[in-house]
């Protein structure tokens, strides 16, 4: 059988102290795949760039928000298969063999989920996970899907499937933006389980109340889009 080829697709500000451990946690289960790492990076402050250059990455800029980082890595990929990940290790390299079984096994989208068995996460306060409920229920609701899960950002996509969806959220609305054009395109879906770990270093950049608002207007946006 041929081998997919792989573009991981990884926005970044501000993970000097990250993207090292990240690529290389990624590459023994890429390795055995034609592949690419594409970093878009929000012109960081620090060495995230270079560092990534330096490991065999490319490297593309963008100045907006993690939303349109995913759109133009999305654009830049060539890949078979596009996975994209968070670049604080939050996200369980070994997870991407299922993310990957998911798109051979025939789906559009595989998307995980910390609230299916075997899920879980050490990242997410309580107020966060009420506000994820609530998100989650009113996409359910108004969409017909049935998601599990939100906010979240490691996925994988079939050839051309991310490009289709007429994404135009430039900040963190993004992810959920996908879930509902998924479902408004009725893609094949797959949601699996993943486990979220603690941010390793630095900040997180998302700030609950102002992305909040944000991943609302996304929600009933959408509806008309
Ligand atoms: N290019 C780019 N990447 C971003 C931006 N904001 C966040 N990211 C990246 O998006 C990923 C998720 O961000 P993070 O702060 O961990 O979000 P949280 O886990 O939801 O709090 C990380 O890899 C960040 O470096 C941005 O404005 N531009
Ligand atoms: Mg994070």
């Amino acid at each position: 059988m041929k081998m997919p080829y792989l573009s991981i697709v990884i926005p970044t500000l501000n993970e000097e102290k990250n993207i090292r451990a990240l690529i290389n946690g990624i590459k023994p289960i890429i390795s055995g795949y034609p592949h690419e790492i594409i970093i878009i990076d929000g012109h960081s402050k620090d060495r995230t760039a270079q560092i990534a250059r330096s490991m065999g990455a490319k490297v593309i800029y963008d100045s907006v928000g993690k939303g349109s980082a995913l759109i133009n890595g999305f654009k830049a990929a060539k890949g078979d298969i596009i996975i994209s990940m968070d670049a604080d290790l939050s996200h369980r390299p070994n997870e991407m063999k299922i993310l990957i079984a998911g798109i051979e096994a025939g789906y559009d989208i595989c998307v995980g989920s910390r609230f299916l068995t075997g899920g879980g996460s050490d990242d997410m306060p309580a107020f966060r996970r009420f506000g994820n409920k609530v998100f989650v229920s009113l996409v359910n609701l108004i969409y017909g899907s049935k998601y599990t899960d939100m906010c979240y950002g490691y996925r994988s996509f079939a050839k051309g499937v991310a490009n289709r969806l007429g994404l135009k959220e430039m900040g963190f609305g993004i992810e959920t933006e996908i879930n509902i054009q998924a479902q408004k395109n009725r893609m094949k879906v797959l949601e699996v389980p993943s486990y979220e770990k603690l941010r390793a270093a630095g900040q997180g950049k998302l700030r609950s109340f102002k992305d909040g608002a944000i991943i609302l207007k996304t929600i009933m946006h959408n509806m008309h889009g």
